[in-house]
């Protein structure tokens, strides 16, 4: 039996997944690929912003390596960042 965790823990796999392969690079997302999740799977995150500017400077927050591309472990800071947030926690600034 899969429980809902694990379950979850698969879609994001999966999600990330479908993305980055688009450009054949499998384990890291380009910006465009990025911007297509967002818009695709997030829809209310891009749509509140019609600023083109804020847009890109997003999408540039979450390569926080600065290596051009979103890797998995960039995509779960956003997922978990996102998570923490529907809660209407922000996670505690770390000394
Ligand atoms: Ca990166």
């Amino acid at each position: 039996m899969t429980t809902k965790l694990q379950a979850s823990i698969c879609l994001l796999n999966d999600t990330f997944q479908t993305y980055a392969k688009e450009d054949g690079k499998q384990d890291t997302l380009s910006k465009s690929e990025v911007k297509k999740l967002l818009q695709q799977e997030l829809p209310g995150l891009l749509s509140e912003s019609k600023d083109q500017k804020v847009v890109d400077d997003l999408i540039s927050g979450l390569d926080i390596d600065k290596d051009g591309e979103v890797d998995f472990i960039e995509f779960m800071i956003l997922v978990a960042s996102l998570s923490c947030a529907y809660r209407g926690q922000v996670p505690k600034k770390r000394e």
